[in-house]
């Protein structure tokens, strides 16, 4: 019979790890030229196999398109299993650091349950002056420690989901990609149908007429009445 053969398990591994992932929900148009009232999500999740203390997220709206051009900012947790609260004084702008803090206090995110080691952060506010074709990027930050009190901390990927290459690391390479707000250039809409040119007087009072485009022949057709 032959021998099994056992691996050595550590049970001692903690891994600590907390990341964000960031996305855009709707881009509405207020009525005043290049002016949007935005909606972004956040996702938080912890990675690790351990309580994340201290839990802070923060998104610097001021970044987007400058501080000037941001109003009408609001903050809801849609996604919200700890009970946490709104920091009052969120603003994405400043002057002051707390004005950056979308959490109040600095709560803790547990691994366990699975339902409960992750939330959701919505910020709602109006951008102005964003101009079409240009991309406006932006980026979230989570902060927090870890059992040791070692800083943990990680910056936001485009999307909904931290860890995109499912590691539980959600700090690799391409998992920092900022949110980008894009208003795409429209395209104009084409003229209406012009009738442009009688080509010749027809039979009796009939007319042989021509469709015409962005001046380009699109048809023909023909117009008239009988004597
Ligand atoms: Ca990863
Ligand atoms: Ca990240």
């Amino acid at each position: 019979m032959p021998t099994a053969v056992y691996q050595t398990v550590d049970f001692a591994t903690i891994v600590s790890g907390v990341g964000a992932a960031k996305y855009l929900v709707s881009v509405t148009p207020t009525g005043t030229p290049n002016q949007y009232n935005v909606v972004y999500d956040i996702v938080v999740k912890n990675y690790g196999n351990m309580n994340v203390n201290g839990i802070q997220v923060r998104d610097t709206l001021a970044n987007i398109n400058g501080a000037i051009n941001v109003s009408n900012v609001s903050v809801t947790i849609p996604v919200n299993p700890n009970g946490y609260a709104v920091n009052p004084l969120y603003n994405g702008v400043g002057p002051l650091a707390t004005n950056y803090n979308l959490l109040s206090g600095s709560p803790v995110l547990p691994n366990y349950p699975v339902a409960n080691s992750s939330f959701t952060i919505r910020i709602s506010c109006r951008l102005s002056n964003i101009l079409s074709g240009i991309v406006y990027n932006n980026s979230a930050a989570v902060t927090g420690t870890d059992f040791n009190n070692n800083s943990l901390k990680d910056i936001s990927t485009n999307g909904n989901n931290p860890d995109l290459n499912s590691n539980d690391k959600p700090d690799d390479i391409g998992e920092d990609q900022p949110t980008p707000l894009l208003i795409s250039v429209t395209p104009q809409t084409p003229p209406c149908l012009s009738l442009t040119r009688v080509l010749y007087a027809g039979f009796r009072n009939w007319y042989r007429i021509e469709y015409v485009s962005s001046g380009r022949s699109i048809g023909t057709g023909r117009i008239g009445w009988y004597k």
